[in-house]
């Protein structure tokens, strides 16, 4: 890929951070694939430094580089807690990067990918390898159906639920911010059930985190707001909150599991240091979502 190019000789993409007064621009060398689904505009483009950007309505989803990033942060914290994590669901999350992460662990027997948009899903299994990578993988089943739905169906059956969501205010996202559809996530978990989300940044989106953790812990006995590093998101810190129904994600978590993780080396971000230390919190972050 041709590295510098001269200006007037790229594409320029720019996505507008909530608020509409700054935001995030990336040249566009390749344009691989554009679309426009029922749900959304799907595109997936090349940038000399963060490899292929995947983005929909203008909005980055994921950039091969960073990817890693939130995607291991949004997997490995709840599922390092449940002491045995068998059956998963992702909302979400139809780049496969989140599923990917989900079927590193020994214990999974079954992966359910509910993604609303079959485009995102085609577009990821010819565009996007590295996410899509476990597509195929007989473990793994994608859906194409709206989370906020499908969820509905079970009851005390998964020991991990993993909400990998478009932000609230863009597509289809908002369905899956609701505190019904949370409550309902709630059911769809055994006892020993753990749950994540991504939760936006506090931020140019600060109202989304305080408004998602609240509507979680109404759901949840145990709620609690994580955070990350996202270099291509809005503002570059990026909020997760874990919920489950009795499961602590500091008192509970195991560092022994981890150091003996057999797919360790394939983790570039999330380590033990890293789990107990992304649920300390910026005091601004603190009183955003109203904690102590
Ligand atoms: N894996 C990181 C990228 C995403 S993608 C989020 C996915 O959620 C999108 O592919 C979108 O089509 C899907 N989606 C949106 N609403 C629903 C729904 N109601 N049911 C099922 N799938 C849905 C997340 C980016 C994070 C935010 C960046 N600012």
């Amino acid at each position: 890929m041709e590295k510098n190019l001269e200006p007037g000789r790229h594409l320029l993409y720019m996505e507008w951070y909530t608020g509409g007064d700054v935001g995030l621009f990336m040249k566009m060398n390749k344009i691989l694939f554009s679309g426009q689904s029922e749900y959304q505009r799907v595109d997936v483009f090349e940038n000399p430094e963060l490899g292929r950007v995947f983005s929909l309505d203008g909005i980055t989803m994921t950039t091969e580089v960073d990817e890693f990033m939130y995607h291991e942060m949004l997997v490995h914290v709840p599922m390092f807690i449940h002491p045995n994590p068998k059956r998963v669901l992702v909302i979400g999350g139809g780049d496969g990067g989140s599923t990917r992460e989900v079927l590193k662990h020994p214990s999974v027997e079954e992966v359910i990918l509910c993604e609303i948009d079959p485009m995102v899903i085609e577009a990821a299994r010819k565009y996007l390898p590295t996410t899509s990578v476990e597509f195929d993988n007989p473990k793994l089943k994608i859906v194409n159906e709206n989370g906020a739905e499908y969820i509905k169906q079970f009851k005390d059956y998964f020991d991990v639920i993993i909400v990998d969501s478009t932000d609230p205010t863009a597509g289809e996202g908002g369905h899956l911010f609701t505190e019904d559809f949370y409550k309902a996530c709630r059911d769809a978990l055994t006892e020993n059930g753990v749950f994540s989300a991504e939760t936006e940044d506090p931020f140019y989106d600060r109202a989304w985190v305080g408004i998602a953790y609240n509507r979680i812990k109404n759901a949840f006995p145990v709620a609690k707001v994580y955070m990350g590093f996202m270099t291509t998101y809005p503002s570059g810190m990026w909020s997760y909150t874990f919920a489950s129904k009795g499961l602590d994600p500091l008192k509970d978590f195991n560092p022994e599991k981890l150091k003996n993780f057999e797919k360790k080396d394939t983790l570039k971000y999330y380590n033990e240091e890293i789990h107990v230390a992304s649920f300390a919190l910026p005091t601004f972050v603190k009183k955003l979502i109203g904690v102590e």
